[in-house]
Order: C-alpha cells, then sequence, then structure tokens
C-alpha cells in the first residue's frame, strides 16, 4: 500500500499541512487514552502537523504576545480542519477514520487529552521529544501544532528518528519558572515529571499567562522560541 500512503500523504500535504506522518498504532496502546477504548480497531494513526511563522515567536520576549494567541486558534482550527478532511477522504476510500482535535482538553485535573499527539508525531517520524517535552522537528524544531488521525487503513507506518538536543541547554535557561529540568531522552519520557517541574509550568501558564489581557489561553512560546530548531527558516 506504498502508493496509498504516498497518495493520501500528497492529498494532506497539498491541503497546506507543514508535515505528515503515519505511526503503528500497536506502541501506542501503552498510552492513557480518553475514553479507555479510543485506539479500538485502529491499526494506523495518520500525524499532521502545521508550522507557526517564525517571526511571532521572535516577537515574543518574557509573555505570549496577542498575535500569538490569535494565530494559537488559528492554528488549532487549521488543523481541526485538516483532521476532518483526512478522515472524510479516508472513509471515502472505505477506511474508518476518527480524527482528534488539536487542543482538545478532557481533564482539568490530570491535563491530559484524548490522546497525546506528541506520541504519535514521534512514532509517526515527524520529531523527537526535546528537553522541553515538545515535539521538535528537524524542519521546523517545536514551533509546529499537532493533530491525530486515527485509521484503519492500511497505510505503511514510518519510524521515529533520532534525538538531536544533544547538551543545548537554551530551553532550560530560558523557561521563566525554571520548569525544565535539561534531562534528555532517548525515546520519550515515562512521565511528564521526568522532564519538567510540571506544576510550575501548568501554574504559570494557567495562572496567569491565561488571565492576560488579549491571551485567554494557556501559552507561553518562551521554550519554542529559543530553540535552535525552531529558529530558522527553511
Ligand atoms: C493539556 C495540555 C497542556 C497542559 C499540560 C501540558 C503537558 N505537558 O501535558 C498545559 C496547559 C500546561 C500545556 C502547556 C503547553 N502546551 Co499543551 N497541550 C495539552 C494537550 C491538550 C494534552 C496533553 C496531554 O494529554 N498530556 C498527557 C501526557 C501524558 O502526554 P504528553 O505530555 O503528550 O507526553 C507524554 C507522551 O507523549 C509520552 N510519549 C512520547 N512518545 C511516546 C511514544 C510511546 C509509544 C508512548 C507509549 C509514550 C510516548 O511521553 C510524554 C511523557 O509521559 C496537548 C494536545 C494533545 N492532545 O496532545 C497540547 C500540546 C501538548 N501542547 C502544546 C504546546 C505547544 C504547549 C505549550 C508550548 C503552550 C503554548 N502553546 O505556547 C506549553 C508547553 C508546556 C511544555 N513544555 O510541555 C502542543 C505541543 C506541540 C509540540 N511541538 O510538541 C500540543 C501537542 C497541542 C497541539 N495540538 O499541538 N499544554
Amino acid at each position: 500500500m506504498k502508493g496509498y500512503t504516498e497518495q493520501i500523504k500528497g492529498k494532506i500535504l497539498g491541503w497546506d499541512a507543514g508535515l505528515v506522518g503515519v505511526a503503528d498504532v500497536e506502541p501506542l496502546r501503552e498510552l492513557e487514552v480518553n475514553p479507555p477504548d479510543l485506539l479500538g480497531g485502529f491499526t494506523r494513526a495518520v500525524s499532521i502537523a502545521v508550522q507557526i511563522p517564525v517571526s511571532i515567536f521572535e516577537a515574543i520576549s518574557d509573555k505570549p504576545t496577542p498575535i500569538y494567541s490569535a494565530m494559537y486558534e488559528t492554528a488549532n482550527n487549521t488543523l481541526d480542519k485538516l483532521a476532518f478532511q483526512t478522515a472524510v477522504a479516508l472513509e471515502k476510500d472505505g477506511f474508518c477514520s476518527l480524527p482528534i482535535p488539536a487542543s482538545q482538553v478532557l481533564d482539568r485535573e490530570d491535563w491530559s487529552a484524548a490522546i497525546s499527539h506528541k506520541a504519535v508525531a514521534r512514532m509517526a517520524g515527524l520529531g523527537w521529544q526535546g528537553k522541553n517535552l515538545l515535539l521538535i522537528t528537524p524542519e521546523y524544531g517545536s514551533r509546529v501544532r499537532l493533530a491525530t488521525v486515527l485509521t484503519e487503513a492500511p497505510l505503511v507506518a514510518d519510524v521515529p528518528v533520532e534525538n538531536r538536543c544533544g547538551e543545548c541547554m537554551l530551553c532550560r535557561d530560558a523557561c521563566p519558572v525554571g520548569a525544565i529540568k535539561g534531562i534528555n531522552t532517548e525515546d520519550h519520557y515515562k512521565s511528564r515529571e521526568d522532564a519538567l517541574y510540571f506544576n510550575k509550568c501548568v501554574e504559570k501558564l494557567t495562572g496567569e499567562f491565561a488571565k492576560l489581557p488579549d491571551i485567554g489561553f494557556p501559552i507561553c512560546g518562551i521554550c519554542i522560541k529559543v530553540c535552535p530548531f525552531s529558529r530558522k527558516i527553511i
């Protein structure tokens, strides 16, 4: 099904996605998902990324900007539409498919969603999990947002790429609350606490940044901005 996989990926990129990959669902069955039977009979997960322009992050110094806030919403809407269109296209070809929204939080105590888009994107070969806990892509660094489509389509799965953070500590040093521990992982962190002082990050974003005028979302952008992979324009 290599031809069909290339055809679907080409279609999604043609709708202006930045990156597309396919993950095998089997290793993802270790994840906690919501509802617990979310993965059901799905065999593949399509990971879709859209890149946010460099200049939006370059304008951030110590807090998110109103422009970032507006474009964060635009990126989420774009991804939801891409995931929706992908699921419809796959179902037209006869394969049951479920789009997962970009930024829907289902549990606000545990701060978790239906499925971790980062885990899917990493297994789909889009990038590695960096010290900032985010997915870092070789092309756009961390300045990508992600969505997932679960599918029964017999797509050819991609493979994970190697972590390229090396000795870099720029995200750790830049975090305004010192939430990033600066610990590397060869594959992925077993828990968020392995990479972050998680509550410090959550408190800053939900308790302070989300309440700023013209922001309204728990966003930040500083650990995205300073990543050397995020700063190049290709
Ligand atoms: C809730 C949430 C938050 C919460 C909690 C953050 C957190 N770290 O969980 C708050 C509000 C604090 C937050 C903050 C931010 N968020 Co947020 N957030 C989410 C959301 C909606 C759910 C995350 C979730 O379910 N976490 C549950 C835990 C268990 O999973 P996890 O953190 O994803 O990571 C685990 C797995 O991925 C695992 N893993 C990785 N690979 C593999 C492979 C296998 C096989 C397995 C089993 C596991 C595994 O390792 C991790 C550690 O356990 C996601 C969207 C989504 N559906 O994924 C966006 C998301 C993670 N956020 C995102 C972003 C960008 C941010 C911010 C930078 C804010 C901003 N936009 O400016 C900060 C960054 C904080 C940080 N450094 O981590 C992006 C990340 C994009 C990227 N490039 O990685 C996402 C994916 C949204 C999107 N659609 O793109 N966020």
